[in-house]
């Protein structure tokens, strides 16, 4: 007999500096594919819930103090626990939405004057997003949005750094989707792609890993 292979999830990252709609559009993407019967959970990075993200919590917060390097560190120790689960989830058929990634762990630490190699290397061997989307608004406007928390990365002029960091980290298979839009239409776009992107894991495109 012809052994059926089980659809997996697809990994679906979205990107973008601070308030540029992420998790907005990440809560939108989890009812939009819930409502085609697609098995989809939302996830966040950091997870402040795990005995690492509550140290990272701290941080941003700024309730502790710690070495540029250390905290980069933790951010990926932060992914590397809940690996194991990412890839249970996908391979049992739940696509994950997952705000934020890799990519801003080695644009927020390289932001700072990290080295963008020794930014990446604890990320290689984590499981690849099959889409990247990024939300692009210039840092300027995301700032006019208002609603920076006062957390520690979120002032403009480092932003603005942050985003050069992402232009490099950027490759060609990344979505670059216009976010400076009314919620609706940034939210439009997306679905399409999210779903082109959902099909074509069911059909059996293989996981793979980082860093590509
Ligand atoms: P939120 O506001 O989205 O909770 O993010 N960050 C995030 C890093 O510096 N490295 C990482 O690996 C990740 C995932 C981005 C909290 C802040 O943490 C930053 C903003």
């Amino acid at each position: 007999s012809n052994g059926e292979i089980k659809a997996r999830g697809a990994l679906i990252v979205l990107e973008g500096l601070d308030r540029s709609g992420k998790t907005s559009q990440s809560a939108r993407l989890l009812s939009y594919l819930n409502s085609l019967g697609y098995p989809v959970e939302s996830w966040r990075f950091p997870d402040r819930d795990t005995a690492v993200g509550k140290m990272i919590s701290s941080y941003l917060t700024n309730q502790s103090q710690l070495d540029d390097h250390t905290i980069h560190l933790l951010f990926s120790a932060n992914r590397w626990e809940k690996r194991s689960l990412m890839e249970a989830k996908l391979k049992s058929g739940i696509s994950l939405i997952v705000d934020r990634y890799s990519y801003s762990g080695v644009a927020f630490s390289s932001a700072k004057g990290l080295d963008i190699e020794w930014c990446k290397a604890p990320e290689v061997g984590l499981l690849a997003p099959d889409l990247v989307m990024y939300l692009n608004i210039p840092p300027e406007k995301a700032a006019e949005r208002g609603g920076y928390g006062g957390e520690r990365y979120e002032q403009l002029e480092f932003q603005k750094n942050v985003a050069k960091y992402y232009e490099m980290l950027t490759d060609p298979s990344w979505k670059i989707i216009n976010a400076c839009l009314p919620l609706e239409d940034v939210e439009k776009q997306m679905k399409e792609i999210v779903l082109d992107c959902v099909v074509s894991c069911k059909k059996g495109k293989p996981l793979s890993h980082l860093w590509l």
